[in-house]
């Protein structure tokens, strides 16, 4: 074994036998992958990346690593490059190996090797680089480390060769290069995609100032550079570039309590919508946590007891959360040694101490932040109070709808067909473009579970309009009547009365639109709908095929190519521009039949592409919705918002 190391006592001492019962050979992770990535498919596969990337931002944040250079080769394989201090080679003192191939093949050894620093762990995230490792056709490893270059190579997992000394290191520069092939075997898919890696990575940079993130893709010579001596600040300037901010420069506050480190910027916009995005430990926690209730009760309580001392308000006038975090665009993020993340995804963040600690250090940093600038402390309260009054009409509008509600029998929307179950678990409700598809649906539909309300022409652009006229649409308020869950604060999901939303819009620009908007009013006012897997969208079919008596149903333009190909000549081709062009049997065996159809579950994967493409699509600015479609004319229509 070509194999000899040199380097300091303190490197080895990092780990001992006692590491050695958490030690665990690979196969697992080949048998059960989902477990360890979450899936097998797109997400799962770009999981492999940000493992990789994880662990080179935590040589970062303990202080060893500046720049990450992320590639995507023409063979499929991806390389992620760091100049952190380098996995360590020295023979491990149990095991007898390379250190270097213990990280690589047992799970968990990463995390015990690393003792100092904040480490990202639990949930999906930290599972350790031998998970890549295990799910790679190949991988091979390259550490400069000592004043050498070691490298080993493995397949599915398992070493081919020792680990071998390849070189001098280029004077005496440290760092680790990992280049992988996911497995095809593994995978779904094995295509990375350039912008999904591109927005996460650019995110990170964020996140972590001072920090290079590099990305470039070999075969279209697409090339992206992630540097940001701002911080959070270069965040918030970059999540309102298509918004109006109402003061002059972002708020930014940072502060450390009992080894917690909190950093935050934020800023007020014209806008109605709440744009809030929580991490810990560079975790994306879209379900909140200890830190975002802290950071609420603080927005909230300084605010008020600023707005009453200024005689801004006056004695009687109460802002409540909602008000003053309307409009508002802030990045929270917060560094502990122990993050305990809770919830089915573990992005909600369950450190109880945490919440006080953020309360504190948001309190008395905005505090001083208000009493600085008094101008535009005003600006911020006068915009509060505005969404105070907006809300009492709101509030007024809303006692309209019960009232209402009251006066017909059972205080449902008319419009709505709903099914006999009262069992939330089993009910659907389909939200039906137009009223002639909405009859054939009716009719169509199994009475028992499955509901139907149709939608007659637009929907409200909820990120152009303030509350009160949000509620006092008329398709938006059956909606919420019908789901009887309520809205933004109020909303109790004990009392959401289906547990599938489902979506169905013609297969056209017009649904697509209608779809948006519909999509961009769950995520803004319920959006616990749709974290919590509760809303779907159906998908009718393009085509239907005929030839003789047989009769064929086509999904995608693909599909229906191949079968016109097979069937040959005398195959008559309807397109169906409409839902509404499908009688009540025909809609039901296609897009309604849970035993036929297919349902896409609208996720929120990406917090941050979301927001984007919601502020793109629906909001005032026109070229960056018109550059937007340009560049993702085929994604608008996709799901995984
Ligand atoms: C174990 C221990 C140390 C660093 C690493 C692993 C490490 C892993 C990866 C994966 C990609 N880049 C990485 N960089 C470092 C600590 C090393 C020490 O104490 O010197």
């Amino acid at each position: 074994m070509a194999y000899d190391d040199n380097q300091s006592k303190h490197d080895g001492s990092d780990y001992d036998s006692a590491s050695i019962e958490v030690l665990e050979g690979l196969d697992g992770v080949r048998m059960r992958p989902a477990m360890y990535i979450g899936s097998i498919d797109e997400h799962g596969l770009h999981h492999l990346v940000y493992e990789v990337v994880d662990n080179a931002i935590d040589e970062a944040m303990a202080g060893y690593c500046s720049n990450i250079e992320v590639i995507l080769r023409e063979d499929g394989s991806v390389e992620v490059k760091d100049d952190g201090r380098g996995i360590p080679t020295d023979p491990h003192s149990v095991l007898k190996v390379s250190a270097l191939e213990v990280v690589m093949t047992k799970l968990h050894a990463g995390g015990k090797f690393k003792k100092d620093a904040y480490k990202v762990s639990g949930g999906l995230h930290g599972v350790g680089v031998s998970v890549v490792n295990a799910l790679s056709l190949w991988l091979e490893v390259f550490v400069d480390r000592g004043q050498k270059r070691y490298m080993q190579r493995y397949e599915r997992g398992k070493p081919v060769a020792p680990v071998s000394v390849v070189g001098g290191s280029p004077s005496g520069s440290r760092g680790t290069a990992v280049r992988f092939m996911p497995d095809p075997k593994i995978f779904t898919t094995t295509e990375f995609k350039f912008t999904t890696l591109s927005t996460r990575l650019r995110e990170m940079a964020f996140l972590n100032s001072g920090l290079r993130i590099g990305l470039t893709e070999t075969s279209t010579s697409k090339k992206e550079e992630f540097f940001f001596e701002g911080g959070l600040v270069s965040f918030i300037k970059w999540l309102d570039k298509n918004r109006t901010p109402i003061h002059s420069e972002p708020i930014s506050l940072s502060g450390q309590k009992e080894g917690t480190s909190l950093e935050l910027a934020m800023e007020w916009t014209d806008g109605y919508v709440e744009n809030i995005h929580s991490y810990a430990n560079n975790i994306n926690t879209i379900d909140g946590g200890t830190h975002m209730s802290g950071l609420k009760s603080a927005l909230t309580r300084v605010l008020n007891d600023y707005g009453k001392k200024e005689d801004v308000l006056k004695k009687d006038e109460i802002l409540s959360g909602e008000d003053v975090r309307e409009g508002l665009t802030c990045v929270i993020s917060v560094k502990i040694p122990e993050p305990q993340f809770e919830g089915q995804t573990k992005t909600k963040l369950g450190n109880s101490e945490v919440k006080g600690y953020v309360e504190t250090i948001v309190s008395e940093g905005l505090k001083e932040y208000l009493e600085e600038h008094p101008r535009e402390a005003e600006k911020i309260i006068l915009k509060s109070r505005q969404a105070a009054q907006a809300r009492e009409a709101a509030r007024k509008a809303r006692e309209l709808t019960r009232r209402k509600g009251l006066l017909e029998s059972s205080g449902l929307p008319g419009k709505l067909a709903d099914c006999q179950s009262k069992d939330p678990a089993i009910s659907e409700l389909y939200l039906v473009e137009g009223d002639s598809a909405g009859g054939s649906a009716k009719q169509g539909r199994d009475r028992a579970f499955q509901a139907i309300l149709p939608l007659r022409g637009k929907i409200l652009n909820v990120e152009k309009a303030r509350l009160d006229k949000i509620l006092s649409n008329n398709e938006i308020r059956s909606m919420i009547t019908a789901l009887g869950c309520g809205i933004g604060d109020e909303y109790d999901q004990k009392q959401l009365r289906y547990h599938k939303i489902i979506i169905m819009t013609d297969a056209d620009v017009d649904g697509a639109h209608i779809r948006t908007l519909l999509l961009t009013f769950f995520y803004r006012y319920m959006s616990d709908i749709v974290l919590g897997g509760f809303l779907f969208v159906a998908q009718p079919p393009l085509y239907k095929l005929k030839k003789g008596k047989q009769e064929f149903y086509c999904f995608t333009d693909r599909r229906k190519d191949e079968l016109v190909a097979e069937l040959g000549q005398g195959v008559y081709v309807q397109r169906y521009k409409g839902l509404g062009e499908m009688n009540p049997e025909q809609l039901w065996e296609t897009t309604m039949d849970p035993d036929s159809r297919t349902l896409v579950k609208v996720t929120v994967e990406d917090a941050i592409l979301a927001d984007e493409m919601f502020t793109i699509l629906m909001g005032d600015q026109v070229q960056p919705r018109k550059e937007f479609i340009e560049e993702h004319a085929l994604e608008v229509t996709e799901l995984d918002v």
